[in-house]
Order: structure tokens, then sequence, then C-alpha cells
């Protein structure tokens, strides 16, 4: 699986993915702060999610990707510590309702729970990836979201999305439709609750 070649032959959905207006928002200070506290909560509730897919991934995943899910599996879990620090220091409330757009994309996890082991591999890696990119399009961020970009494009997440991308194609797997159904679910998930 060439991962290089799949975000290649997706171009315009990945852009979509990753350069969302909300990232242009975050990079110029135009982005109303209630809108990104909004996000914000929903990304907790993302974060979750993601956990227990990865957790149900490692535990059937071939053993040359064990110590990579599972790094990042320990990861998801300071993460969630981090944004309940995070909101705490910014008076938001954690337990709001999941958005439509976040419960889509709990349902594309759920579905890549029965897909086979390759293409799930494919799948979490372009959810970390998409990530990156579109932090790393944001940066460096206006001085009132710069904390959050930084922590999202530090070398060790890189690093992370990069021991990902070796594990994904280790083996052949057949993830054009993963692939755009993750671009979607992103691109969605920066438009806000009502775009799912
Ligand atoms: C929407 N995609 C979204 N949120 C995240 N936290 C990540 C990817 C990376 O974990």
């Amino acid at each position: 699986m060439r991962l290089d070649d799949l975000l290649a032959r997706h171009a315009t959905a990945w852009d979509a993915a990753t350069r969302h207006p909300f990232l242009t928002g975050v990079r110029d200070g135009t982005l109303p702060p209630a809108d990104f506290a909004d996000w914000l909560v929903q990304d907790h509730h993302f974060v979750a999610d993601l956990l227990g897919f990865q957790a149900r991934l490692l535990a059937r995943a071939p053993r040359h990707a064990q110590a990579v899910l599972a790094g990042g599996l320990v990861a998801l879990v300071d993460e969630l510590a981090w944004f309940e620090e995070r909101a705490a220091a910014h008076g938001l409330n954690l337990t709001a309702a999941p958005a439509p757009a976040t419960l889509a994309y709990r349902a594309l996890l759920e579905k890549l729970d029965t897909a086979p082991v390759p293409r799930a591999l494919v799948g979490l890696w372009a959810v970390e990836r998409a990530y990156l990119d579109a932090w790393t399009f944001a940066a460096p961020g206006a001085p009132a979201f710069r904390e959050y970009v930084e922590h999202w494009t530090a070398p060790g997440f890189a690093d992370y999305v990069a021991g990902l991308a070796e594990a994904a194609q280790r083996e052949p797997a057949d993830a054009d439709e993963v692939l755009t159904a993750v671009a979607t679910a992103e691109a969605a998930f920066w438009a806000g609750g009502g775009a799912a």
C-alpha cells in the first residue's frame, strides 16, 4: 500500500479535510473563540471514540503493529487528560452531547471494526495524518490558538504518524474508500455539529 499514491489519488478530498476554513480562522485569528470551544468539546468526544477503536484494533493487530498502536493508546489517554485540563482552564462543559458530525465519525470507526486489519490500519493512519496536515496548515496559529497548534504539530506526533504509515504499508489493502470516508468525516467535523 503506497500511502503517498493514495493521497495523490484523492487530493481534492484531502485538501477539503485538511485546509478547511476553520483552520484558516485558527491561523489568522478570525475564528470566533466560541466556535473553537464548541469544536474542542466535540473533539474530546472524538478522542474517547478513537481510544475505543484503537484498543479494539490492537486486539486483532499483527505482531508488527502492536508497539505503535499500544504507544498511541497511551498517548490518547494523555490527550484526554490534556483536553480535560484545558477545558477546566477555559470553563468548558465537556459533557455536552456529541454532535451529528461526531456521531457520524463514530459510526465510521465502528464500521472499520469489521474491516480487514490492513484496511483498518490505513484508516487509523488517515485519521491521524489528516489531523497532522490540518494543524500544520494552521501553523503557527493566531496567539489565542497557538498552544493548541503547537501541541498538534509537535515532532512526537509527526513521528507517531510516520510509525502508523509504516505499519499500514506493510500489507496490501484496498483503501481508497476508507481514505475518502475519513476525508469526508474530517471535513464535516471541522464544519461543526450540523454538517454530518
Ligand atoms: C477530528 N481527527 C479529529 N480529531 C482528532 N483528535 C484527530 C483526528 C487525531 O486524533
